[in-house]
């Protein structure tokens, strides 16, 4: 009982005794002298038994048992402990005895589902549902977030993902970063027209951010250093995939370096290992909660110091050899992302790596070419070859991007024209940002990280959605 949050303790004759607060998840009667109700506290549920005696009457038990589930009760009660106690992750194996209780809230008694729907896997896209598979769907369940949130495995995912945000920023704070909240209505799209929002502005039209690309920077040439930022970023992404949200959670962050970006890359490194081992240490509870559901295999971490690091190249390389038809310099699909993963997991044992050099062409205009890319520079073709950018993957999905910037002036309008979608330099939304290299900045390179997919991959939970509290997709704006 010392793990329900509400509980103040007091010392009886016959033993513990204790005042908590929790929720109804079942009520239930055995005989007119008894009564059992389960209660429930995020992750714990514990047994309570009300039986019928001197100071407690036969009325009450019959009130007890006719509580409808998932109301709100505050019990004074003595904490014993049962001659067979339950084994179970969740339900304490102590037990209460009654002695007097009050119901705070009252819920429905024709709730749109049930906690328990909740407490089970969805299955992942294409899996057929299993004879103990859910009864309700996950639209079912998104529909009715607020009960759905209450059942433990949801309360376990949002701890968790508390906890990566923390670590984010604890470990950036010990590194000398900086916070910043930069502007999410802006003159132009951020990231390219495709996926962008468009909001009407006084009679002009203004763009959700779709991410603080631009001003990160920017904060680099005001001399900020090194900054991180955690805040929403909108995505008109206008398909319905397991790991794509129309608003999600980004972890950002920008630095100024000194002489090579694998600086930055390695500083990235350590960051991910310090979320990762923060949550094997602090959140062990509810990560082993919902792999015990989720029947998904541990997350392997790579041996300290040796995340793999490898090129694009070698990456295509490797998807060749196993017999994958794709060209130099194409994208990975989706598939071959996840196929590359499980060749990275067989030859280092790790489900994280890094994919770096990423080809030009399919990056966006403020990359920085790489130094071969940018000595072979022929204008004909001024997208061909390698940048310095990179992408790290979880389970062999994209969890993060970044990448050296151009922090020249006059190279950046020029890859801004020559870029596959070319930009305007002079354009409202991006002339200042234009502007800012002009008035000197220092080498810098960043990233951005989706926070619902660090959530979804470490748990290989199989949507996205499940890892946002009230989830937004094409197709989804409440609750
Ligand atoms: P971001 O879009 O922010 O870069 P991402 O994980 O979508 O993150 P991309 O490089 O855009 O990464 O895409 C990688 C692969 O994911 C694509 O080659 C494509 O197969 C798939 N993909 C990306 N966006 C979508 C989408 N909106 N719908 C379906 N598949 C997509
Ligand atoms: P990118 O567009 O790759 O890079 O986004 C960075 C990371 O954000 C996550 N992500 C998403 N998560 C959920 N739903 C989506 N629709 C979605 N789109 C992206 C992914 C992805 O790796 N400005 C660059 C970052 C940088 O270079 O600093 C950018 O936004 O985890």
């Amino acid at each position: 009982p010392e793990l329900f949050s509400d509980t103040t303790k007091l010392d009886e004759p016959q033993g513990p005794h204790v005042i908590l607060k929790a929720r109804v998840s079942n009520a239930r009667t055995q005989s007119a002298k008894l009564a059992f109700l389960e209660l429930r506290d995020r992750l714990d549920t514990i047994q309570a038994v009300v039986a019928a005696s001197d100071t407690l009457s036969r009325q009450m038990i019959k009130f007890c048992a006719s509580i409808p589930s998932e109301s709100v009760v505050v019990v004074h009660a003595l904490v014993k402990k049962p001659k067979d106690p339950v084994k179970s992750a969740t339900i304490s194996e102590l037990e209460l005895h009654i002695k007097k209780l009050y119901v705070e809230s009252r819920a429905m008694t024709q709730l749109p589902m049930q906690v328990a729907d909740a407490e089970r896997a969805i299955p992942a896209e294409g899996e057929e549902e299993s004879a103990d598979g859910p009864i309700v769907t996950l639209n079912t369940r998104l529909n009715n977030r607020v009960i759905d949130l209450r059942a433990n495995l949801n309360q376990a995912i949002f701890a968790i993902k508390f906890g990566v945000e923390d670590f984010f920023r604890e470990f950036l704070k010990s590194r000398g970063f900086t916070g910043i909240h930069t502007p999410k209505l802006l003159g132009a799209p951020s990231e390219g027209g495709a996926n962008v929002f468009e909001v009407k502005y006084f009679g002009t039209k203004a763009y959700l951010a779709q991410s603080p690309q631009l001003y990160k920077q920017m904060l680099i040439a005001s001399d900020m250093k090194r900054v991180m930022e955690v805040g929403p970023i909108f995505r008109a992404e206008n398909s319905n995939t397991a790991r794509h949200l129309t608003e999600f959670v980004g972890l950002d962050l920008e630095m100024a370096f000194n002489k090579h970006y694998h600086e930055v890359v390695s500083l990235l490194e350590e960051l991910m290992l310090y979320i990762f081992n923060g949550l094997k240490e602090k959140y062990k509870r509810e990560t082993d909660l919902l792999r015990s559901v989720y029947k998904v295999d541990e997350f392997k971490l790579p041996e300290a110091g040796k995340v793999p690091r490898l090129n694009f190249a070698e990456g295509i390389k490797m998807l060749r050899d196993a017999g994958e038809e794709i060209g130099d310099f194409d994208d990975l699909t989706t598939p071959q992302e996840k196929k590359l993963g499980a060749l990275v997991l067989e030859k280092y044992g790790s489900d994280f790596y890094v994919l770096d050099q990423f080809p030009l062409a399919i990056r966006p205009f403020y990359t920085m070419p790489s130094a071969e890319t940018q000595a072979k520079y022929d204008s004909a073709n001024p997208n061909a070859g390698y940048s310095n950018s990179y992408d790290f993957f979880m389970r062999g999905q994209e969890i993060m991007s970044g990448a050296q910037r151009i922090h020249r002036a006059e190279y950046l309008e020029q890859r801004m024209k020559e870029h596959v979608s070319p930009v305007d330099p002079n354009s409202d939304g991006l002339r200042d940002y234009v502007q800012a290299f002009r008035e000197g900045c220092s080498k810098h390179a960043g990233g951005g990280i989706g926070l619902e997919r660090i959530v979804m991959l470490w748990l290989g939970l199989p949507n996205v959605r499940l890892a946002s509290l009230f989830p937004r997709d094409p197709g989804r704006k409440t609750p």
